[in-house]
């Protein structure tokens, strides 16, 4: 190889070597929640990801709640620099649905964690996303990991910034059933009508569902395992994952289901799960479906035509993707990944 050849290919190697450490900012919309817990102290010991911002949707706990958690989760992993600012106080187009009967009285698992030293930001959520989208032009990966209520009030207010968003990557949604009835999972039933705009936005949805993150189980070995090694952080998931474990024993789960943290997960290493190309819509409307996430698996639609008295298949109708669709983990890997950065704390 000629002297020239050597220095460019060298100076390649040191780009993307450069690329794949340069973190991606992300910006967390939770409602914390015991595995929101898990997602944040997984987001915010991840080199790969640079959190700017936490922003609290209703879900879990009311929109309250949910803030005092989010700032008492980032003084416990000392970053206070992380801007965290509540939002919408309840969905869209309903009532809210809290779950404290998974979560615990104060969504933590009834942990106490000492009064926070962060403090609130005052920006309203969905505008400080606005904010952060334009002020960094794709760069920013939005990881929603509740229902999907102030994405889609940003959205509405500015869809300019959906071109602008590098990524997104939702836990919600099913292809194979729900977690809250036979049909919908917790996130999206709990506002169905911002989900529809969250899907229908224009930009590609990663889709991290419950299906998947019940198949990504936490079990007590690696509790254990977390327990072995001594820090704040990791024995507040001890804590947690405890309780976390016994109402998913209850239920008849050999491990606790790992919703949020498989989301954040996806964001740093996509290739810790298998991801299909589908069109989803929201289903805001049926009887028994209302907050379903109905993936299109074969890319068409048959189209009828009215001949006579009834219709005919007169062809198909392509079906644009709108959604990457998360199919499958790698649990063995992410539960390694998992354990293994929380432990360092
Ligand atoms: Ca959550």
């Amino acid at each position: 190889m000629k002297r020239s050849a050597i220095l460019a290919s060298a100076i390649l190697l040191l780009l993307s070597t450069t690329l794949a450490q340069t973190p991606k900012r992300a910006i967390i919309d939770t409602d914390p929640g015991v595995d929101d817990a898990f997602a944040i102290l997984l987001a915010l010991n991840s080199p790969e990801l640079k959190v700017e911002a936490l922003t609290v949707v209703p879900g879990n706990v009311e929109g309250k709640q949910g803030l005092e958690n989010a700032l008492k989760i980032a003084s416990l992993a000392n970053r206070c620099d992380l801007i965290i600012a509540g939002g919408a106080q309840h969905p869209l187009n309903q009532k809210l649905i809290t779950a404290q009967y998974w979560h615990g009285a104060n969504g933590l698992a009834g942990v106490e964690l000492p009064a926070p030293k962060c403090k609130a930001d005052p920006r309203f959520g969905p505008d400080l996303i606005i904010e952060l989208v334009h002020k960094y032009p794709h760069e920013i990966t939005l990881i929603p990991v509740g229902p999907l209520t102030n994405i889609a009030l940003a959205v509405s207010k500015d869809p300019s910034i959906v071109p602008l968003v590098k990524d997104i990557v939702i836990m919600g949604g099913s292809i194979t059933g729900g977690n809250v009835n036979g049909a919908a999972e917790a996130n999206i039933y709990n506002d169905p009508e911002a989900a529809a705009i969250v899907f229908n936005a224009g930009w590609m949805v990663t889709m991290v569902g419950s299906d998947v993150g019940e198949r990504t189980l936490f079990t007590r070995k690696h509790q254990a395992d977390m327990a072995s090694q001594h820090g704040p952080e990791s024995e507040f998931v001890v804590k947690l994952a405890d309780y976390y474990l016994s109402a998913s024993e209850k239920s008849g789960y050999s491990g606790a289901a790992m919703y949020d943290p498989l989301a954040v997960a996806t964001a740093i290493d996509p290739t810790l799960v298998t991801l299909k190309e589908m069109h989803v819509d929201v289903e805001t409307k049926g009887e028994f479906t209302r907050g379903e996430t109905v993936a299109n698996r074969m890319g068409y639609d048959e189209k009828n035509v009215l001949h006579g008295d009834h219709y005919e298949i007169d062809g198909l109708v392509p079906m644009k993707a709108n959604a990457r669709v998360c199919t499958a983990s790698n649990a063995d890997r992410f539960l390694q990944l998992f354990v293994s950065r929380i432990k360092g704390k």
